[in-house]
């Protein structure tokens, strides 16, 4: 009697999957290899350091850059770092961070406008601190300032804070891509007087290549707009135009609930999704821009629903580029603890659900950043 069964092979560079031998290609233990999914598995090497790459990509930031923060932190100056406050948590950048401990530092948390009506504003507050914290600034929490960039009277505080604070120092301009900086320097320029005799003035910061605009804040003293921090882990950077119009907030987020069991996934847009891989059914609170599609499904074939879905304009929004799942980077997170969580998917939003054990997988464009932390806004 004939007796047929499948080879399986690794999902990501194509081995044929064996338990027997760790030093030869595609192994994986006899536990991963019997009960794994049944859709697709990745050998240990493409697991650990390719797709399954636990260390998320960081934002890579240019000596220019460095440059000028150095000197910044020789001068004393004021930092006004800002802050995208729907998506900052992992545009961190550690380089960057180890010269700001220290330094004398206000955090505008920008496009406070965007989180959903009735976050609080004190709890806004003590996240932020708690997430510069967490990679090594301690801020203090009156030097948080929740900011909508467009409105006069949030500049004109913002404005007379930085001058409370500068000590008689120059200031600069700090912020990730898209966060709302020259927002809100046009809206500095609309209430500021310049009291000095100098010029506002665009030029080369001394020994970068890098322009950068001067507005006189004394006649001593300057305010720099220095470049910003590079966002090439957001999935902002990594999708089309038409996906990434869609899929960036302009408007107050509201929340959207679901309820996931193991072998449950989340799609979110044609772009990625989680997958709910093992432990206790738990409700999912998603913040992500209105116009992205949530589908719930479950998690068989869930490879093959993915490419149905987006192959048929299903789920918007969809990007063009990506086509399979091998278009996607995967992180898998388990959340020990017992209490509220939230994982973030970096440009994109997050999700907040109770933790107890589970094991998530999250699957994003590649290059895509993600981040676990404390909930960003409390369940009432
Ligand atoms: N709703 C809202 N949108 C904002 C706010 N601040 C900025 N924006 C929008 O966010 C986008 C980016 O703002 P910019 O001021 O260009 O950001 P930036 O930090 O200068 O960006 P780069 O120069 O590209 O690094 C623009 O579409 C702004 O209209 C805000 O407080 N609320
Ligand atoms: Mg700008």
């Amino acid at each position: 009697m004939a007796q047929i069964s499948q080879i399986r092979k690794c999902y990501n560079c194509g081995a044929v999957l064996q338990s027997n031998d760790p030093s030869k290609e595609g192994y994986v233990s006899k536990e991963v290899l019997e009960n794994g999914s049944q859709n697709f598995l990745f050998c240990n090497k493409c697991f650990e350091i390719e797709r399954f790459q636990p260390k998320t990509n960081e934002p890579l930031v240019g000596e220019d850059l460095l440059t000028i923060v150095k000197d910044a932190k020789a001068k004393d100056a004021l930092l006004v770092y800002v802050i995208n406050l729907f998506s900052f948590e992992a545009s961190f950048s550690h380089k960057i961070n180890e010269i700001i401990n220290g330094m004398n530092i206000l955090v505008v948390a920008n496009k406070f406008d965007l989180m959903p009506k009735g976050t609080n504003e004190d709890e806004t507050r003590e996240y932020v601190a708690h997430r510069f914290r967490a990679d090594g600034v301690k801020i203090d929490r009156d030097n948080i300032v929740l900011a909508n960039a467009f409105d006069d009277d949030t500049a004109r505080n913002i404005i007379a804070q930085i001058y409370e604070l500068k000590n008689g120092k120059d200031v600069y301009i700090i912020g990730s891509k898209l966060a709302g900086k020259t927002t809100l320097i046009d809206s500095f320029l609309r209430v500021y007087k310049n009291l000095s005799q100098g010029n506002i003035i665009s030029q080369d910061y001394p020994g970068t290549s890098s322009r950068v605009l001067q507005l006189p804040m004394s006649s001593r003293t300057m305010m720099y707009e220095i470049p910003s921090i590079p966002h090439n882990n957001s999935i902002l950077y990594n999708l089309d135009a038409n996906a990434t119009k869609k899929i960036y907030v302009t408007e107050p987020v509201e929340y959207r609930d679901f309820t996931l069991k193991e072998n449950e996934v989340l799609y979110f847009g044609g772009m990625s999704f989680i997958e709910l891989v093992e432990g206790k059914k738990t409700s999912i609170r998603c913040y992500f821009s209105n116009d992205v599609q949530i589908k719930k499904r479950s998690n068989r074939k869930c490879e093959e629903t993915f490419v149905k879905e987006i192959t048929k304009k299903a789920i918007k929004p969809y990007c063009l580029r990506i086509k399979t799942v091998k278009d996607l980077d995967v992180f898998e997170i388990k959340i020990t603890e017992s209490n509220y969580r939230d994982i973030g998917i970096q440009g994109l939003g997050w999700f907040n659900f109770l933790a107890k054990g589970q094991t998530f997988r999250i699957y994003v464009p590649k290059g895509v950043s993600i981040y676990t932390s404390r909930p960003k806004i409390d369940r009432k």
